[in-house]
């Protein structure tokens, strides 16, 4: 979709539509839906032998990162880095932004931005989802609309600065109240001022909460940036009942360039769940590729 939103200099220098597969290195996390843990080499060998032309990296904090090898791992196993995760914020520190302490607001979106910055070192946008929190009987939904938006706004900010963008990801109901569907997440976006804020679809929520997938896709228009490829029981795509056919169509119907980012449990292993992933794109978007 580059050339689409303006600002920033963030722009994909491709026509295709590429894979990226999840690591995780967040302890708390370990039961979580990546298809890779612990393991960041492990993990980039294995998604470089199957062929995913990026990892998805879902790290402890920007500090961990910056101290990670992974310049030397991307550059070994030939792997980009599509995104960086900021949800061991919320799963690590109970950090979000739309606490009702302005203490802990601060805190939660100084931790975005360190996760941020240490992304932009590998042109990779971080990912504000499980961190954009929830609305209560303390933060009622105007306020904390309020805050999520200014967050959005200094975040999308820091994002053009950085020459990068910032991908806000819509929830199902279980794990957000803010915005549930793809269409709520553009209006959201439509109303900030920064344009570096892209919608991330995951199809696992979007399987939840959308009337249809191709419905949901085509909401997010301009502002779509990335997408969660993963299947209807939130395993590897391939392993549930998701219908792929109509996304392939809507996505090249929209010439969407971003990738494809298998976040998935680790079912029945990662190994497999990475292999069912890329076959999987490999019948259903590999046409893509022409
Ligand atoms: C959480 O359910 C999710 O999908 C993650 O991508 C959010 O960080
Ligand atoms: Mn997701």
């Amino acid at each position: 979709m580059s050339g689409e939103v303006e600002g920033g200099e963030y722009d994909r220098v491709t026509s295709m539509i590429r894979t990226a597969v999840t690591v995780s290195l967040v302890e708390q996390a370990r039961r979580g839906p990546f298809v890779f843990h612990g393991d960041l080499e492990s993990g980039c060998r294995q998604a470089a032998e199957l062929g995913f032309d990026a990892i998805e990296l879902f790290a402890p904090s920007g500090e961990v990162i910056r101290g990670l090898p992974l310049r030397r791992m991307l550059s070994e196993y030939g792997l980009q880095l599509a995104a960086v995760g900021t949800g061991a914020g919320m799963v690590a520190h109970k950090l979000q932004l739309c606490d009702v302490d302005p203490g802990r607001r601060g805190e939660a979106e100084a931790f975005i931005r360190g996760i941020m910055e240490a992304g932009a070192e590998f042109g990779a946008p971080a990912i504000i989802g499980s961190m954009q929190g929830r609305w209560d009987d303390i933060v009622n939904q105007a306020a904390a609309t309020e805050f999520l938006k200014s967050a959005l706004e200094r975040l999308g900010e820091c994002a053009t600065g950085l020459g990068t963008v910032l991908f806000y990801e819509p929830l199902n109901r279980y794990e957000t109240n803010m915005c549930t569907t793809m269409q709520q997440g553009a209006e959201l976006l439509g109303s900030l001022s920064t344009h570096s804020v892209r919608l991330l679809a995951d199809l696992f929520h979007m399987n939840i909460e959308e009337t249809s997938l191709s419905a949901g896709l085509r909401d997010c228009g301009r502002f779509l940036g990335h997408v969660h490829f993963v299947d209807s029981n939130r395993q590897a795509a391939g392993r549930g009942h998701m219908d792929y056919g109509p996304v392939a169509a809507v996505l090249r119907e929209m010439g969407y360039v971003g990738y494809l980012s298998a976040e998935a449990f680790p079912t029945p292993d990662s190994r497999t769940a990475a292999e069912q992933t890329i076959e999987t794109f490999r019948s259903v978007f590999g046409k893509l590729r022409d």
